[in-house]
């Protein structure tokens, strides 16, 4: 008489899977392949397949052009998808933002001939206007009451003015590089962008368990990102000042140091207020000032 034999295969995990989209190469890939890696999931098998599967997280991963994402996660085909905000809005698919992804941050302009005179959006009326995005364009126009023309073209959009096809463009920007070396400025943002998680609407009570253990995990690691470990030498009378100029995540760590009279300090400080923060920890007596990266960080 033996033990009874529990299978390893006991507990289901295939209700809980997700199936995740993302762009298979371009811009966002890479950054999509980093973000699941700080939340601890391994993919398999390499991208040159359309999917793999993750080792140690219900998840499988398949390799999309970013455009068919929206379509895809609409569908079902994806359960949920890693996508820019402009993908999103341009194709206006049954889907919905639930996380803002932290990267491919660009904005979606208008621009146009550098020596042209671009006061307010009322330029563009009865102009020509070449872009990629003429859903989110559209509605621009239709907000501001301006009648234009839109041209839709899938590439090289910059060139447009140039080769006398538009008057103006409406494009994706992130340093500016491109309308510059085309003799464009920008002249208006329409939508400032960035990656993003988006859902399909009817994952199963399993799935959606697994969505909240995904988010959790992206959570943390973009307010990682967002944050910096701080540790200093303060003199012992300095204590007051410098403890309040540091939030935190509580309050800050102080312990003593070896040498009588001071003491060492440990605190978070947000990406955001960084500088400013340790300008001011300096002016008030602060030394040795180490600044350390986080790597995963759970409130
Ligand atoms: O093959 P697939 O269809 O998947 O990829 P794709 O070629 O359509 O997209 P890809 O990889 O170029 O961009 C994917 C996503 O990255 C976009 O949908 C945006 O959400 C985001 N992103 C962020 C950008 C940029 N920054 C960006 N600068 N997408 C495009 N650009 C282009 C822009 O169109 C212009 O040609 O870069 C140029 C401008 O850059 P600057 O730095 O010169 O201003
Ligand atoms: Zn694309």
């Amino acid at each position: 008489m033996g033990l009874p034999v529990v299978s390893p295969f006991f507990f289901n995990t295939d209700n809980m899977k997700l199936k995740l989209a993302i762009q298979k190469s371009g811009r966002l890939h890479d950054d999509s392949m980093r973000l699941l890696k700080e939340c601890g999931i391994d993919i398999s098998n390499g991208v040159n397949k359309l999917k793999a599967e993750a080792t140690n997280f219900p998840l499988e991963v398949f390799f999309l052009r970013d455009d068919d994402i929206p379509q895809y996660v609409e569908d079902g085909v994806a359960d949920i998808g890693f996508v820019g905000e402009n993908v999103v809005y341009e194709k206006k698919k049954k889907t919905t933002v639930v996380e803002q992804l932290g990267f491919g941050k660009c904005r979606l302009s208008i621009a146009v001939r550098k020596q042209e005179q671009y006061t307010d959006a009322g330029f563009l009326t009865g102009k020509k206007i070449a872009t990629s995005y003429p859903v989110i364009v559209a509605a621009f126009l239709q907000e501001k009451g301006i009648e234009a023309e839109i041209h839709e073209i899938s590439g090289s959009v910059e060139i447009a003015p140039g080769i006398g096809l538009a008057d103006a463009i409406c494009d994706l920007v992130s340093s500016g590089s491109t309308l510059f070396m085309n003799g464009l400025k920008e002249a208006e943002t329409i939508l400032r962008s960035q990656a993003v998680l988006i859902r399909n609407s009817d994952l199963s009570e399993e799935q959606l368990v697994t969505l909240n253990r995904l988010l959790f995990r992206i959570q943390s690691v973009k307010k990682a990102r967002n944050n910096k470990y701080i540790l200093l030498n303060a003199p012992n009378e300095k204590l007051p000042e410098i403890i309040g100029l540091l939030p935190g995540m509580k309050s800050p760590t102080v312990l003593p140091l070896a040498e009588p009279g001071w003491s060492s300090v440990h605190s978070v400080l947000n990406e955001n207020d960084f500088w400013d923060i340790i300008e001011q920890l300096k002016a008030a007596g602060a030394e040795g000032i180490l600044v350390v990266p986080i790597e995963k960080m759970i409130v």
